[in-house]
């Protein structure tokens, strides 16, 4: 009898699966694939339910015969493993990213002669609705909150990008690519004191306040599913800092990020430039402890961000506070640098990680910006922010159609580098 092989990446069986699987009994017996975690969250999105309730679901269909777990969303493994006369998939990947995939299958179809049947892909108003229906599970606080903690055991390195916009929250969301024989996208979003403030034309000094960074907040909250890390900056008095953990933990914020600085705040990337003021150990250690004290669920994450390299403290310092704050609770530690290279950062890693095996390290590299992800993976990172790349891409952006307008009297000489009006438009999702 002839094999049947098609991978599932789906965490609820819905008519157009069925469809799909009787489609592909017809041809033989029917090996059904379960995509793995790992590759669920950087092809699709985060699965809902666990891997053992994914290959349980499949189980249950009488059409399957066998269930194995796919672990590359690229078919070279799986085919020359099992094989199969032929693999069966909907039709709906002949564009996009996807259709890296689909050229993939068709390649490596070709090695034993085994063939592609694509079934039209069921579209209806009960499939779209189980779609939303997902996508709204994952939005929600309870279940968005804990997603960076698991993403901390499932990918290598968190990808996590700066969003300050519902508009910028739909880029982290959306934006998917295939490179290196696989897909990508961002596992989480930064929402920057930097790049916030610079929307709004201020300066980052904290004067932005918590109440206004929490309508950024929720404008990013409201659209996408993705975790949501939030750069907290001084996280200001304790008084204060406790009532904004409860808050931010409340609305599904995953983790926030505060910084062992104290007095006028002023960004980091400027150094020792301008006067900035380190907080000292103990009431630092008070603050993550407070905040600590208030949260109250397992999933929110308070990450302890030290400043020691950045105001020339020496790396002797920076690893007498990162002990210390993860002794005080620290869910994480944020080492900042505004060096060209990694070294400083790399050194700290590795020290840090002699002592602490588990505890999560966290990394801006906005100047050492060579360092690759893999790089910072092989020294004990596990979270990578890109902290201001969208700002700084859009402004120039902008400011070239600002310029282009005035100079020619007319907006046809910047249309050409404009996104078209249709596209803007269906960018936003309607319900
Ligand atoms: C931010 O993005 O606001 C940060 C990172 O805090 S940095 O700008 O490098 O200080
Ligand atoms: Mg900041």
């Amino acid at each position: 009898m002839s094999t049947v092989y098609a991978c599932f990446c789906t965490d609820i069986i819905h008519e157009g699966h069925k469809n799909l699987i009787k489609k592909a009994a017809e041809y033989g017996e029917v090996i059904a694939g379960v995509l793995c975690d790992r590759e669920m969250v950087r092809y699709n999105r985060f699965p809902t339910v666990s891997i053992e309730h994914r290959i349980r679901m499949l189980e249950d269909i009488p059409e399957i015969s066998r269930v194995v777990v796919q672990n590359e969303i690229m078919y070279d493994k799986i085919l020359a493993e099992l094989k199969p006369d032929y693999v069966v998939h909907g039709d709906n990947w002949q564009g996009g990213p996807e259709s890296a995939i689909r050229a993939n299958v068709a390649i490596n179809l070709a090695k034993y002669g085994g063939k592609l049947i694509e079934v039209p892909y069921t579209y209806n108003e009960e499939i779209k609705k189980i779609d939303d229906r997902i996508r709204d599970k994952l939005a929600m606080p309870e279940l968005r909150r804990g997603r960076l903690k698991k993403l901390l055991g499932i990918v290598p390195i968190v990808k996590t990008i700066e969003v300050h916009s519902g508009l910028t929250g739909l880029i982290a969301e959306k934006t998917v690519v295939e490179h290196d024989g696989g897909l990508d996208q961002f596992d989480a979003m930064w929402i920057s004191s930097l790049c916030d403030s610079t929307a709004k034309g201020k300066p980052d000094i904290e004067l932005v306040d918590m109440s206004s960074r929490i309508r950024t907040v929720e404008d990013v909250l409201d659209v996408t599913t993705k975790p949501i890390i939030l750069d907290a900056d001084t996280g200001g008095l304790i008084e204060h800092f406790v009532y904004n953990v409860r808050t931010l933990e409340r609305m599904g914020v995953s983790a926030i990020i505060v910084e062992d600085k104290t007095g006028l705040k002023k960004n980091s990337l400027f150094g020792t430039e301008v006067k900035q003021t380190q907080d000292t150990v103990e009431h630092f250690c008070a603050k993550l402890r407070a905040g600590k004290k208030v949260q109250r669920t397992d999933d929110f994450m308070i990450i302890a961000r030290i400043e020691s390299l950045i105001l020339e403290k020496g790396m002797e310092d920076a690893l007498n506070r990162a002990k210390a704050y993860v002794e005080a609770g620290a869910d994480a530690i944020m080492i900042h640098s505004r060096k060209k290279d990694p070294a400083e950062v790399f050194a700290f890693c590795d020290k840090f990680r002699q002592e602490f095996a588990k505890v999560p390290i966290v990394v801006v590299p906005t100047s050492y910006n060579q360092v690759t992800e893999g790089e910072l993976a092989e020294h004990g990172v596990n979270v990578v922010i890109y902290a201001n790349q969208l700002t700084r891409s859009a402004f120039p952006a902008m400011e070239g159609t600002a310029k282009s307008i005035l100079a020619n009297h007319r907006a046809y000489e910047a249309d050409k580098n404009l996104m078209s009006i249709k596209d803007i438009i269906s960018l936003i999702d309607t319900l």
